[in-house]
C-alpha cells in the first residue's frame, strides 16, 4: 500500500506507478534523470509538493490522485506467463478505412460492395483478416465513430445484406472480419440520448453522464479531445453531459448497468452474423473514477485535462471482464487503449484474467515528449526501444499488437524521413520490422504501397472534425494563419484517409466521380504499377507476409535482441527451437558498419539489391540462420 509516507523510490516497485512515471517521460516529455534523481528518490510523498514549490502549485492533488491510482491494484495477483497458439497471435490484421477504400456505386464514397470487388487482391497480399473502422449507421460527425444505430449499417456504404455477402466471402477465403465498436461514446442521433434529453426519469435518463451546475460552468474542467470543454449543455434538461470526444460524442454512463446489458446485446446480434472480432475504440476510458476537476499541471504536460480521472478507472477490469464472459466469449478482441502502460496491460489482456486479448500501444509513434503536431524529424532508435520493450519479456505475460499506421496517424514512412528518395526504402524496413515482430501485426490501407502524406494546399481540403476544430481554435485564440495550418498540416489524420490508389487514373481508380476527400500521389504510387515490378513495396510486402507465414518462427520464436546498445542500427533472432531467423536494420540515412555477427546465415529478403560490409542507409535484411545438427 502506498501512503504520504511512501518514498518516491518505493513508487518505482509499483508495477502501476512504474507505467505512470513511465507516461510522463513518453507523453509529457518529463526526463527520467529528475525521477531517479538520488535526492528526489528518497523524497516521502507528503514532501514532493513542497520540494516541487510554486512551480507545480497543485501538487498535492497530483500526489493524491495518484495514490490513490497506484492503490487501485494494491491486491491484485501477478499475472503468470501466456501461452497457446491462436489463430489471432498468426494473423496479419489489415485495416480498412471504408470511406476510402473502394467505391462500388460511383458517387464518391467508398462501400462495402467496392470493398468485396477487392477481396481477391487482399488474399492475393496474404492477409489473414480485416479489421473495417465502423460500418455502422451515423451522421458522421467523426466519420462512423459516432454510432446512431448498432445494429444498421450506414446507407452510403450499403446494406445488411452487403454485410453478410462479405462475411461469406471472407469465410470462403479462409480470413477473418474484426469490426469496430465504439462504445465508450454514442452519436447524439442514438435513440437512447434522444430520450435521454426528452425523459431524465426514463428508461434511459441515466444512460449519459449529465451533471447539474449552477450558472453557466461546466461540471469540471476536464477538455474535449476535439477542442474546448468535454461538457456541453442541454437547456431542455438544464443540465450538462460529458463528451470526451465531439459534442456528438456524447459518453455513455457505464455504471448504469442496463448500458452495459445492451452493449452486450449488441456484441451478441454481430456475433450472430458471423463476425470474427472486435476492435474497441478508446475502450479505457470507459470507467471514470470520479468526475473532479483535472489537475491544471498534468492536463498542461499532457495537452488535456482530466485524464487521469477515467484512462485506467477504478472499474475498467471489471467491466471488461463481464463484457468478455457474457458477450465476447471466444471471438478475438483488440482494445484501443491511449495511455496505458506495459503493466496495465499485461492485467488487461493475461489469459487467465479473461478481458481482452491484445490492446494496442500507441508509444512508438512519437518520440519522447513529442505529438503528431509538432515540427520533428522522427527517430527510429525511438521505434527500436519500445519494440525491444513489447516483444521481450512482456510478450511472454501480454500478446503484444504490432502496428505503425491508423486511419488516426499521419504516414510513418513520412514521419521517418520525407525525402523521396528513401521512400521506397523505409517502407520495406517498416515491412520488415512488422512481419518478424512477435506479435499479431496490423497492417493500414496504402502502407503496403508505401502511402505518404498528402500535400494538402488549405483547411478547405481537410475533412476531420479535429483537425477543422483545431485549427479554427488556433486561429480564434490569436495564431497566424499560416502556423495554423503548417500545425494541422503535420498532424492531420487526414494523411491516412484519401482514397485508396489502384491506378493512374483520374480518381485513383478509386471512384469513377470526385471523392469526398482528395486523392494522393496516385501517379507515382498506386497498385496497378507496383503489381507489375517485383521490386516494389507491394511485392516486398507479399513476400514478407508469405515467409512469416510460412514460418512459425516469425510469429512464436523467442525475440533476441543483438547488440541492443548499438546506436543506429536494430537487430534480433527470432527462433522457435526448430528455425532460427536474424534481422538486421539500418535506423539512419547514413551508410554504417555492418554489426558482425558469427552464425552462418542464408539471404531470405532485403530492401537493397547488393550487399556489402557497410549498410546502406535504412538497409534491412531477413537471414536464415543455419542450425548445427546435434
Ligand atoms: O481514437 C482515440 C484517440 O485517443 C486518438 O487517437 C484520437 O484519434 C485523437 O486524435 C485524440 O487526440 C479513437 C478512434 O480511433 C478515432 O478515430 C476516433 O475519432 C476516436 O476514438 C473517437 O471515437
Ligand atoms: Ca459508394
Amino acid at each position: 500500500m502506498i501512503t504520504r509516507d511512501s518514498r518516491v523510490k518505493d513508487l518505482l516497485k509499483n508495477p502501476i506507478a512504474h507505467d505512470v512515471i513511465g507516461r510522463l517521460v513518453q507523453y509529457a516529455g518529463v526526463s527520467e534523470s529528475l525521477i531517479l534523481n538520488p535526492v528526489v528518490k528518497n523524497l516521502k510523498l507528503s514532501a514532493v509538493p513542497k520540494f516541487a514549490g510554486k512551480r507545480v502549485k497543485d501538487a498535492d492533488t497530483i500526489v493524491d490522485t495518484m495514490i490513490d491510482l497506484f492503490n487501485q491494484e494494491g491486491g491484485t495477483r501477478p499475472v503468470s506467463p501466456s501461452s497457446g497458439k491462436a489463430w489471432w497471435k498468426e494473423a496479419v490484421i489489415y485495416q480498412i478505412y471504408p470511406r476510402s477504400f473502394m467505391d462500388g456505386n460511383g458517387d464518391g464514397v467508398g462501400d462495402i460492395p467496392g470493398l468485396v470487388q477487392k477481396l481477391d487482391y487482399l488474399h492475393g497480399l496474404g492477409v489473414t483478416a480485416l479489421w473495417l473502422s465502423p460500418i455502422f449507421d451515423s451522421p458522421n460527425d467523426d466519420n462512423g465513430y459516432d454510432v446512431r444505430d448498432y445494429r444498421a449499417i450506414m446507407k452510403e456504404f450499403g446494406t445488411m445484406a452487403d454485410v453478410e455477402t462479405l462475411i461469406k466471402e471472407l469465410h470462403e477465403r479462409d480470413m477473418r472480419l474484426i469490426l469496430d465498436l465504439v462504445v465508450n461514446h454514442t452519436s447524439d442521433e442514438h435513440e437512447w440520448f434522444v430520450d435521454s434529453v426528452k425523459n431524465p426519469d426514463g428508461e434511459h435518463g441515466d444512460y449519459y453522464i449529465w451533471r447539474k451546475t449552477k450558472g453557466n460552468t461546466p461540471p469540471n474542467n476536464w477538455n474535449s479531445f476535439f477542442s474546448g470543454p468535454a461538457w456541453d449543455k442541454v437547456n431542455e434538461r438544464d443540465e450538462w453531459y460529458l463528451h470526451l470526444f465531439s459534442k456528438k460524442q456524447p459518453d455513455l454512463n457505464w455504471e448504469n448497468e442496463n448500458v452495459r446489458a445492451d452493449v452486450r446485446s449488441i456484441v451478441g446480434f454481430w456475433r450472430g452474423k458471423g463476425v470474427d472480432g472486435f476492435r474497441l475504440d478508446v475502450i479505457n476510458y470507459i470507467s471514470k473514477t470520479s468526475l473532479d476537476d483535472g489537475n491544471e499541471t498534468l492536463g498542461g504536460l499532457l495537452g488535456f485535462c482530466g485524464i487521469e480521472h477515467y484512462f485506467y478507472g477504478k472499474r475498467l477490469h471489471e467491466y471488461l471482464h463481464e463484457l468478455r464472459v457474457g458477450a465476447f466469449q471466444d471471438a478475438f478482441t483488440v482494445g484501443e487503449t491511449p495511455g496505458t502502460g506495459p503493466e496495465m496491460n499485461k492485467l488487461l489482456t493475461a489469459d487467465e484474467r479473461q478481458e481482452l486479448n491484445t490492446v494496442f500501444n500507441f508509444d512508438h509513434l512519437e518520440n519522447l515528449g513529442k505529438s503528431r503536431f509538432d515540427d520533428y524529424r522522427y527517430n527510429l532508435n525511438h521505434l527500436k526501444k519500445c519494440f525491444i520493450g513489447y516483444e521481450s519479456d512482456y510478450a511472454d505475460y501480454a500478446w503484444p499488437s504490432v502496428f505503425v499506421e491508423n486511419h488516426d496517424n499521419p504516414r510513418m514512412v513520412s514521419k521517418i524521413d520525407a525525402r523521396e528518395d528513401y521512400r521506397d526504402a523505409i517502407a520495406k524496413l517498416l515491412a520488415v520490422l512488422l512481419l518478424t515482430a512477435r506479435g499479431t501485426v496490423f497492417l493500414y490501407q496504402g502502407q503496403e504501397l508505401g502511402a505518404v502524406n498528402v500535400p494538402f494546399h488549405d483547411i478547405s481540403e481537410l475533412r476531420d472534425i479535429e483537425s477543422v476544430n483545431r485549427y479554427d481554435t488556433m486561429i480564434s485564440d490569436g495564431t497566424s494563419e499560416k502556423e495554423a495550418w503548417q500545425t494541422v498540416l503535420r498532424g492531420t489524420r487526414d494523411h491516412a484517409r484519401t482514397p485508396m490508389q489502384w491506378d493512374a487514373g483520374e480518381y485513383g481508380g478509386f471512384s469513377e466521380h470526385e471523392p469526398w476527400i482528395r486523392v494522393g500521389d496516385k501517379d507515382e504510387c498506386n497498385v496497378e504499377m507496383q503489381t507489375r515490378d517485383e521490386n516494389s513495396v507491394l511485392s516486398a510486402y507479399r513476400a514478407l507476409i508469405a515467409l512469416r507465414k510460412e514460418h512459425p518462427a516469425l510469429v512464436y520464436g523467442t525475440f533476441e535482441p543483438f547488440e541492443a546498445n548499438k546506436e543506429d542500427v536494430f537487430c534480433y533472432f527470432r527462433d522457435d527451437g526448430a528455425e532460427r531467423f536474424y534481422i538486421e536494420v539500418n535506423l539512419c540515412a547514413r551508410t554504417i558498419r555492418r554489426p558482425k555477427q558469427a552464425a552462418e546465415t542464408e539471404l531470405l529478403f532485403s530492401n537493397y539489391i547488393a550487399q556489402d560490409d557497410a549498410m546502406q542507409p535504412y538497409e534491412a535484411n531477413v537471414y536464415r540462420v543455419e542450425k548445427k545438427e546435434s
